[in-house]
């Protein structure tokens, strides 16, 4: 293999959370641009495609024993970085999301050390790692330390570089790359989209995607959709599954929507049905980045989100859609109306989050990640 082409573990939550998308669309691309990609992971990542050249993938497998209240996941995850590292001769790591992952690594690259494997780490942050678990006191101190001892760290945006630097005692210095979206597959006029199945009368769409925790601020959405539909024909579409769901269908019938509101669950190809929207909502308490934001915009689809975190380094107020305070619904409501009642006005916000959307192409954002790559081989 030539030296250009790396052997690149990559850490990361399998599961349908934005960090694990980008780890593994990000391993997919390092792949296709002839990288090899080992993925360890509890359990194969949902959107991997182990049928593509140069993935692979390796199971952490935790056994119970009785003695166990909780399962030592990290201890499990640490072994299998070590394995993994040592007999697939990996170049470097790419963790993602600082719990446990980057604690893990640590540990990993130390264990190694000792055996005369030289092995760097990069670190990206994503986000509730940072602004909602990772500052809690039972994690603050393992992740400060893992964050300041890895090789390179990034974050996804400028707003959770400072807010890392807010809440932990990190001194290392931190890149912002940011992620990515591949225009092209969200772009595709050709898909076979489903609108009418939905909207028949040609009612306009309303979507969101999430899972489902308090943080999305889901009810917002709802009352969103309920104050808008009085006034034009909306069909509120929400995909995703988690803890808030059933809450979230009993706010629909309390807020007489039940019947204009669909509830589609969990989705890997985000692209089927985000040809259908008309306008994304993104209402959340915090947010890093908003990868699904990015997403609609890859669309052409507004966006009315609210503006915490890294959602305004996506979301242009009056540009690529409208942005209010959390949990501002009046507000989000009323810039919601403007965009459905001026025609002009809508096409002009879709075309601009498309070519925003465009900035983030994975093909300006993978060659950054390949340089960090290199400048940490440099470091050994
Ligand atoms: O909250 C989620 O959507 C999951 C979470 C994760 O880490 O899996 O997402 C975070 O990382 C995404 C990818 O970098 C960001 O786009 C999300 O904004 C961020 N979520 C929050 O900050 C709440």
């Amino acid at each position: 293999m030539a030296r250009n082409n790396l052997k690149i573990g990559i850490v990361c939550y399998p599961t349908f959370g934005g960090s694990g998308v980008i780890a593994t669309e990000l391993g997919s691309a390092l792949a296709n641009n002839g990288h090899e990609v080992h993925f360890i992971t509890s359990s194969q990542p949902v959107k991997l495609n182990v049928f593509e050249k140069n993935i692979f993938f390796h199971e952490v497998v935790l056994n119970p024993y009785p003695l166990f209240q909780h399962q030592p996941f990290e201890v499990a995850l640490t072994s299998k970085i070590v394995e993994v590292v040592k007999y697939e001769k990996l170049d470097l790591l790419h963790v993602h999301y600082a719990i446990p992952h980057a604690s893990a690594a640590y540990l990993a690259k130390q264990i190694l050390n000792e055996q005369g494997i030289k092995i760097p780490y990069i670190t990206t942050l994503h986000g509730t790692d940072i602004t909602l678990v990772g500052k809690e006191p039972e994690f603050e101190p393992t992740i400060s330390f893992a964050i300041n001892q890895s090789d390179i760290v990034t974050s996804v945006s400028e707003s959770l570089k400072k807010d890392t630097y807010n809440h932990f005692n990190v001194s290392k210095e931190i890149q912002v790359v940011p992620n990515f979206v591949c225009v092209a597959k969200f772009n595709n006029k050709e898909s076979d989209c489903k609108k009418a199945v939905f909207a028949p009368e040609g009612e306009r769409i309303l979507m969101h995607i999430s899972n489902f925790r308090k943080v999305k601020r889901i009810q917002d959405i709802i009352k969103i959709h309920a104050r808008v539909n009085k006034e034009i024909a909306t069909r509120l579409i929400l995909i995703g599954d988690g803890p808030e769901r059933s809450s979230m269908e009993r706010l629909a019938r309390e807020q007489n929507v039940e019947d204009s509101t669909y509830f589609l669950g969990k989705i890997k190809e985000t692209e089927k049905a985000l040809c259908s929207a008309d306008v994304y909502l993104m209402t959340s308490e915090t947010e890093s980045f908003g990868v699904s934001a990015l997403e609609a915009m890859a669309a052409g689809v507004p966006v009315i989100s609210s503006n915490t975190g890294g959602i305004p380094e996506v979301n242009e107020h009056g540009k690529t859609g409208f942005l209010s305070d959390v949990g501002d619904v009046d507000d989000m409501a009323k810039n919601l109306l403007k965009l459905l009642k001026d025609e002009a006005l809508y096409n002009q916000i879709s075309l601009n989050a498309f070519q925003k959307a465009k900035r983030f192409n994975i093909s300006n954002i993978l060659p950054l990640y390949e340089r960090l790559y290199k400048d940490l081989l440099l470091k050994l």
